[in-house]
C-alpha cells in the first residue's frame, strides 16, 4: 500500500545507511502511463553503467544505482511529501521527476520538498511544459523539453560526475560515441 511505501521510505531515511549501498538517482513519475516516455531515463543510466536498485538492503550490482517509483501528486500527495522530504536522508543525489497533463505538479512540488537535492523535471507532454518549469524565485527546478527523459538522466549523471570520475569517464565515452555516430551518418548521407 501507499502507507507501506511511506513507512519504508521513512525507515530508510532513519537508517543512516552506507551511501555506497543506497540509490544515487531517484526516478519518479505521476502515473504508470508515463512509463513509455520516462523509460528514456532508464536507458540513459543503463548506458552509463548504472543498475536499477529495487531492494534498499540489497548490495547493488553496480557502483551507481537508480530507483524508480510512481508517485502521484494528486492521488497520493502524502507519498509525494514523504518521497521529497526523505530524499536527502536516503542518500539520493538527484531526482528525475516526470509528469504529464496540464497540471503536471509532481516535478515542481518534489523540487520544493526535496530541496536542496536537485530535481530535474520531465514534462511528459508538450502541454505539461509550463507547469513543470514554472517555479517562483527561490524554489528552483531544472527541466528538459517535453519527453526528453534521456537528457534528464544525462543531466543527473553530470551532477554525480562532479564527485565521481567513473561517471565522468562514462559520460565522455558516451559523447564520443554520439559524435562518432553523427560523423558516420554524415559520411553516409548521400550513399
Ligand atoms: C499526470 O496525469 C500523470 O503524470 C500522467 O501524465 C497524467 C495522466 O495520468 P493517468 O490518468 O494516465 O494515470 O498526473
Amino acid at each position: 500500500t501507499v502507507q507501506d511505501l511511506i513507512d519504508r521510505l521513512e525507515a530508510e531515511a532513519a537508517a543512516d545507511a552506507d551511501p555506497e549501498t543506497t540509490p544515487d538517482v531517484g526516478i519518479i513519475m505521476g502515473s504508470d502511463s508515463d512509463l513509455p516516455v520516462m523509460e528514456g531515463a532508464y536507458d540513459a543510466l543503463d548506458e552509463l553503467g548504472f543498475a536499477e536498485q529495487t531492494d534498499f538492503d540489497e548490495a547493488p550490482d553496480a557502483r551507481f544505482t537508480y530507483e524508480s517509483y510512481v508517485v502521484s501528486a494528486h492521488r497520493t500527495p502524502e507519498l509525494m511529501y514523504a518521497y521529497g522530504e526523505t530524499a536527502a536522508a536516503r542518500g539520493l543525489d538527484v531526482v528525475i521527476a516526470g509528469a504529464g497533463g496540464k497540471s503536471a505538479d509532481l516535478p515542481n512540488m518534489t523540487a520544493s520538498l526535496a530541496y536542496p537535492i536537485p530535481v530535474i523535471g520531465v514534462p511528459v507532454q508538450e502541454k505539461s511544459v509550463n507547469s513543470v518549469i514554472g517555479m517562483p524565485t527561490g524554489a528552483p527546478i531544472v527541466a528538459v523539453d517535453a519527453g526528453k527523459s534521456f537528457n534528464a538522466a544525462l543531466s543527473a549523471a553530470q551532477v554525480l560526475a562532479r564527485e565521481h570520475d567513473a561517471i565522468e569517464e562514462r559520460l565522455v565515452e558516451y559523447h564520443e560515441g554520439l559524435k562518432g555516430g553523427v560523423a558516420d551518418v554524415s559520411a553516409g548521407l548521400h550513399d
